[in-house]
């Protein structure tokens, strides 16, 4: 859990550092913050699960498994990236790892985890789906329509919401008439929690039980998980000096940091020494320089190869 947190902040850690530089061409949304859900859902999932994930989806990708060196290179606009470069940070796809895709239409992602959710009934296969999206996916019919028909199926789906009380500028209490994600969705009949989303081992145990149950046939569960995006809704930079946020929120949730608090209790609880943790930072600042050295060096897909794969 400690390494795949790790892993996921200083990837974004590295995209911020090295986006002012404008060859990485790709607008990016940064997950810093919410390391602790993508972590504490996927490490429960099979391979062969389905993950429908949205615009702020690196996390999401890194947990289940793809490669960081092709999601690089994808923002780079290079043909060795997951899309050959022609779709950029929110249209990352791997069959392989189940992943269904990131994506830029906000609550798009919760049809595609409910229709795989679906095909995995019918071909008898017991893949559960997970979709994660954002308190913004809430204000959209495609969430209700979802909810309902994953309800009414039995289907094997965990609803996950990550809900940073933003879509771009606008807060949760100017656009929800019942600021209560949880309970809306428990009108459709599922179980339905509300957890703090930067405590991993909470998320981990919760989505534990849900995906279990989903696997067993007993149909959808409903997770609000609370957290706090610490960039701005697009690019490397903060947005409280542009006035978007009080800084005394994001200072108040800098303070909650998932990372910190699940370091601070490895360490309390003498499960791994400072030693280690140093060791497995090492890896994964390594593991980062291979994949931008392998993004960098990679080709630009040739103009001729533009309408290829286009359907
Ligand atoms: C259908 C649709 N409507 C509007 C937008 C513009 N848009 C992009 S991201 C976003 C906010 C999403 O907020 P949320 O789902 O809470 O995710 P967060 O960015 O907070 O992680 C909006 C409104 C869009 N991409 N798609
Ligand atoms: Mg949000």
């Amino acid at each position: 859990m400690y390494l795949l947190m790790l892993r996921i902040r200083k990837f974004e850690e590295k995209v911020v550092e090295l986006y002012p530089a404008q060859d990485m061409r790709s607008p990016v949304h940064l997950y810093i913050g919410h390391e602790a859900i993508a972590t504490g859902v996927c490490l429960n999932l099979r391979k062969d699960d389905y993950v429908s994930s949205n615009h702020r989806g690196h996390g999401h990708c890194i947990a289940k498994g793809m490669d960081m060196r092709l999601m690089l290179a994808e923002f780079y606009g290079k043909k060795t990236g997951y899309c050959k470069g022609k779709g950029g940070s929110m249209h990352l796809v791997d069959p392989e790892n189940g992943v269904l895709g990131t994506s830029a239409i906000v609550g798009g992602g919760l049809p595609l985890a409910v229709g795989a959710a679906l095909a995995s009934v019918m071909q008898g296969n017991e893949r559960v789906s997970v979709a994660f999206f954002g308190d913004g996916a809430v204000d959209e019919g495609s969430f209700h329509e979802s909810l309902n028909f994953a309800s009414l199926k039995k289907l094997p789906v965990v609803f996950v919401c990550e809900n940073n009380f933003y879509a771009t500028n606008s807060h949760q209490s100017a656009r929800h008439s019942n600021n209560d994600i949880a309970c809306l969705a428990e009108g459709y009949m599922m179980p339905s929690v509300c957890v703090d989303g930067n405590d991993v081992i909470t998320v981990f145990e919760t989505a534990r039980n849900a995906i279990n149950r989903a696997r067993s046939g007993k149909g959808p569960t409903f997770m609000e998980c609370r957290t706090y995006r610490w960039k701005a809704h697009v690019g490397p930079d903060c947005d409280v000096e542009k006035g978007c946020r009080p800084r005394e929120e994001l200072d108040q949730w800098v303070k909650r940091c998932p990372v910190k608090r699940f370091r601070e209790l490895l360490l309390d609880e003498n499960v791994l020494p400072e030693s280690e943790m140093l060791e497995l930072a090492r890896q994964v600042d390594e593991e980062i320089e291979e994949a931008v050295i392998f993004a960098k060096n990679s080709p630009l897909p040739s103009p001729t190869e533009l309408y290829e794969d286009v359907y």
